[in-house]
């Protein structure tokens, strides 16, 4: 005969295995050790069904079936909803943890935009973390691997290699619209000879020449003035950077690309569109980033300065540079 307390105990008990029951019903195990894919040119990968379970240490690694003939691989995500900020996603263009990282996801894909990530050394290595609580969906991704950096984007033909692109149509893998809107015309005109690009009219700035200089019709709106791309004919995708606008150019030096402090200095050209890197070969400031960078016009020059910032070995830094950007005005 079961006493009262007994049977209070038995309640518990139960109640217990319920929710262990309900937990692994809802949630699963993406696997253990790395999964490899390296038979096929294309393929899908995914955390598991139902939400992921906490503490997952999971990786998939993809490889080209002939790196010399097919080394670009692109992975398409379809899905993605990890705690924000606490599960990750590492995506690494090589086969181990030292190799690039050229994405570190987490978060809610309703609340930002999915990802086409690229390879180019042959293999993706993909790192996925859990930490000790709160689960979600996880993620589904497809991958496609090709002789040319995403096949081209469908723009264009791939010959030895390289992309050649459609008419219209520029970029390393053909992803960019060369002329949006034929500039708007007459905002601009689009010169299909050289650039390929739209160039501006005094006035109309913007990668189809459909931002303003002077007008308030667009007050209290946000405008995309490039492509966010993560390669070819953009900047590098950084962060902690420092940036000055000095007409019609936008500098950009330094900061993070999740690999390494950075020392690249490039300039986007907003009557023109196109990113330039300003490269010299004389002695400049080192890797950083958090640093500042401040525009000084003077009677006769034009000059960025550079101040401080933190370095590599996580040291901080109190030197102070100039670059002298006068001959560059009104270009
Ligand atoms: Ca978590």
């Amino acid at each position: 005969m079961i006493t009262a307390s007994e049977n209070g105990i038995t309640r518990v008990f139960l109640l217990f295995v319920n929710i262990t029951w309900m937990l692994h019903l809802c949630s699963s195990q993406c696997h253990t050790g790395r999964k490899v894919y390296s038979n096929s040119t294309f393929g899908y990968l995914s955390d598991g069904n139902g939400d992921y379970l906490p503490n997952q240490r999971c990786e998939w690694l993809i490889e080209s079936p002939d790196v010399q003939l097919h080394p670009y691989i692109a992975l398409t995500f379809l899905s993605q909803d990890t705690e924000c900020s606490y599960d990750f996603i590492t995506v690494h263009d090589g086969n181990t943890y030292t190799s690039k990282v050229i994405a570190k996801i987490s978060g809610d894909s309703t609340r930002a935009p999915l990802h086409i990530l690229h390879a180019h050394s042959g293999s993706m290595l993909l790192y996925f973390f859990s930490d000790s609580n709160y689960v979600k969906n996880g993620f589904r991704a497809k991958f496609n691997i090709y002789s040319c950096l995403n096949n081209c984007s469908n723009n264009g033909r791939c010959i030895h290699m390289r992309c050649s692109c459609n008419s219209g149509w520029i970029g390393t893998s053909c992803n960019q619209r060369g002329c949006p809107n034929n500039c708007n015309a007459p905002h601009g005109s689009c010169d299909f000879i050289r650039s390929k690009r739209c160039i501006c009219n005094a006035g109309y700035i913007g990668k189809g020449c459909n931002l303003y200089t002077s007008s308030s019709s667009q007050n209290n709106s946000w405008t995309a003035v490039n492509n966010f791309t993560f390669f070819g004919d953009a900047s590098p995708s950084l962060s902690f950077h420092a940036a000055e606008f000095v007409y019609p150019f936008l500098y950009i030096f330094g900061g993070y690309d999740l690999n390494a402090m950075k020392n690249g200095f490039y300039r986007y050209n907003f009557s023109q569109n196109y990113w330039t890197s300003l490269r010299t070969n004389m002695i400049g400031p080192a890797p950083r980033a958090f640093h500042t960078m401040n525009y000084i016009r003077t009677e006769y020059l034009d000059q960025l300065l550079i101040f401080g910032g933190q370095f590599e070995n996580g040291s901080y830094s109190n030197d102070m540079w100039m670059f002298n950007i006068t001959p560059t005005r009104g270009i």
